[in-house]
């Protein structure tokens, strides 16, 4: 059986000036923040995940989100070039940490691309164009998985949605989670679609191992909708990493 690794990174000190667009009400706790991070880390672990963390880089507050940093497919990781300035610092070290494991690419400016626009459902990849990821990077991830049989994607989103994987995220070979009233399902015809409520929209982000699903815990009725078609699921607590705009997907990088 082919072990699935995860990437991850711990959260810095930093991780209160970390990017989101409303201030939160409660400012951030960084030790709760963490505490989350492990439970996650631990979720990966029961999902049969063999789990690496790099070292936080206080420069970086941002740098908890790993997945906006690289995709990965078939061994070739491309790092990318974070759409926010602020985040491209956080690139060097995961380029490190995978090339051991990875054929790396690296993105060149002035493209950019945030992983977490990155849905991969088979040999597509459904690539959001949004204020973080621009045409030159959607066709940059298309030169480098193109050659290997991959098709691109791309969807225009709206603007309130930071990233393509904050309404929408793969569940397996055929299935993927829509949040309500945000994309039309007409997008991913051919794939089964499990709905999200519109006021769960978050929890429409859920990491999927196999039939293993981390999902937020905080979302009753989708956690409900997953386990109803077949799968094991790990509730973990998403309160904190919110604030920073933060979801499941985007705290590890699968390979
Ligand atoms: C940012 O704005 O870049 C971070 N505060 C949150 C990034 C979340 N990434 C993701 O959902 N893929």
């Amino acid at each position: 059986m082919t072990v699935v690794r995860a990437l991850t990174r711990h959260i810095p000190s930093t991780f209160t000036q970390a990017l989101a667009r409303t201030t939160p009400a409660q400012p951030i706790d960084v030790a709760d923040a963490r505490y989350e991070h492990l439970v996650y880390r631990q979720a990966l672990v029961a999902c049969g995940v063999e789990v690496t963390v790099i070292v936080a880089d206080l420069a970086c507050p941002d740098c908890v989100f790993v997945e906006d940093t690289a995709v990965i497919a078939d061994g070739l990781a491309l790092i990318t070039r974070p759409g926010a300035p602020s985040r491209q610092p956080e690139t060097p070290a995961i380029a490190e940490a995978l090339a051991t494991a990875c054929e790396i690419v690296r993105m060149d400016a002035p493209a950019t691309l945030d992983g977490g626009d990155v849905m991969r459902v088979g040999r597509v990849f459904y690539v959001g164009r949004s204020a973080r990821t621009s045409e030159a990077g959607i066709a940059m991830l298309e030169r480098t998985f193109a050659p290997r049989g991959y098709q691109v994607v791309p969807i225009v989103l709206p603007a309130d949605v930071l990233h393509l994987k904050c309404v929408v995220s793969p569940l397996g070979g055929d299935t993927i989670l829509l949040a309500d009233a945000s994309l039309s399902p007409a997008l991913f015809g051919g794939l089964r679609i499990i709905r999200v409520p519109r006021d769960e929209t978050y929890a429409a982000n859920a990491v999927a191992i196999g039939e293993h699903v981390i999902v937020a815990q905080e979302f009753p009725r989708t956690q409900d909708a997953i386990a109803a078609a077949g799968f094991t699921l790990h509730p973990v607590p998403t309160i904190e990493v919110r604030k920073a705009d933060g979801s499941l997907t985007c705290q590890s990088l699968l390979y």
